[in-house]
């Protein structure tokens, strides 16, 4: 027999046997390493091709030729083999990823209004519907706007009702040469930010959060919302002032309500009051909530001080103005049945998801 017959034979039994055992490959690393061996530049192919130059050389053709075919034979066979498997591992991740869109879908869990949000926007719509704007002004205040300007001077007594935390260290020059900075008690402080910054006629409400040193219970915090509500103008006059809160309580509480204003004592205004309405649970009979007076406090108020006016350079021999102030949580507990002030601010959606 011939060299070239030996080697052509080998050729084709390297075929064979490369092509049976490609088909029982099922990975891509052992598919790789069949690469290697067999089509390699040290493989199996190579090694028989080194042998074509021990040919005579009209033995070399023939051999040259059975040995390109087996090498393209089986580089499309590997290329065969390995596409099958990719496809196959895709198919096998495609199964692994099936999602099953016929599922019912998880609820969308819907959030809310907190309560207290609620009522500060239906207040602030009354107020809007009276052509009032709303202002903002900031919860950390200097001592100045918060009390001096509101005619509470520092040794001033009412200084001792409305207690506050003051920031410890801050020795940085306030308005007018002051200093003191604190968590503002009212958001009356606002009534002298808008003076200062606006000339009359001037018509606000300012829905913000205030802070006092409060032992809680049922019907205090230490951190509650208020809202202030403001109106400077040339004759503006109390009876303005009870118009406009009748108003508020009649849209937030019925129509059948009353209104009605108690001798208050507040620096920053005079006259000042306290007001009251008609208790919207006995329809002023006397009950448990209004404790059987038929009345429930809202809420202060009175015509701006003269001397307020002054200070902020507003002519009180012109201008008259009038202010309010409440605060949004007794007023939620009175709408709302609720009869702890503290449960607004424990976060139990339990609580929270009843005012849906
Ligand atoms: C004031 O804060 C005045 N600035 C109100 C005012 C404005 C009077 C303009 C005149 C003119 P007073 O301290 O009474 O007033 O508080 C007003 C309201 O805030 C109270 O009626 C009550 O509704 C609420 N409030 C007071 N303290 C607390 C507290 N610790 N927790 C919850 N609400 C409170």
């Amino acid at each position: 027999m011939s060299t070239t017959v030996s080697l052509v034979d080998e050729l084709e039994q390297l075929e064979r046997n490369a092509q049976a055992e490609l088909g029982t490959l099922n990975d891509e690393a052992a598919l790789e390493e069949w690469r290697v061996r067999v089509l390699g530049r040290k493989g199996t192919l190579a090694t028989l091709l080194g042998g074509l130059g021990r040919l005579a050389a009209d033995e070399r053709p023939a051999a040259g030729q059975a040995a390109n075919r087996v090498k393209t034979v089986l580089e499309s066979a590997f290329g065969e083999r390995q596409a099958q498997l990719r496809a196959a591992g895709r198919t096998q991740q495609l199964e692994a990823e099936r999602i099953d869109v016929t599922l019912p879908a998880r609820g969308y869990r819907r959030g809310q209004e907190h309560p207290i949000t609620r009522i500060r926007r239906e207040v602030e719509d009354v107020f809007k519907r009276l052509s009032f704007s709303v202002v903002e002004g900031p919860e950390v205040e200097w001592d100045h706007y918060n009390f001096t300007l509101l005619n509470i001077p520092p040794d001033h007594p009412a200084r001792d009702i409305q207690d506050t935390f003051y920031v410890a260290g801050s020795d940085a020059e306030g308005p007018g040469g002051s200093r003191g900075v604190v968590l503002r008690t009212h958001t009356s402080p606002v009534q002298i930010r808008t003076m200062l910054a606006q000339r009359p006629p001037i018509r606000v409400i300012v829905p913000g959060k205030v802070y006092r040193n409060e032992a809680t219970d049922a019907s205090h915090e230490a951190m509650f919302t208020q809202v202030e509500g403001l109106c400077v103008d040339e004759h503006t006059t109390m009876g303005d002032l009870r118009g406009s809160l009748t108003f508020m309580i009649r849209s937030l509480f019925g129509q059948e309500r009353e209104v009605r204003f108690r001798c208050g004592y507040f620096p920053f205004v005079e006259p000042g009051a306290e007001f009251d309405m008609s208790c919207h649970v006995c329809g002023g009979n006397g009950c448990r909530t209004c404790k059987q007076t038929g009345w429930i406090e809202i809420g202060g108020c009175g015509m701006v001080h003269p001397k307020v006016l002054e200070a902020v350079e507003i002519d009180p021999a012109r201008y008259t103005g009038w202010a309010f102030g409440f605060g949004f949580e007794r007023m939620a507990l009175l709408k709302y049945g609720v009869d702890d002030i503290r449960l607004f601010y424990t976060n139990d959606l339990r609580f929270l998801k009843q005012f849906r």
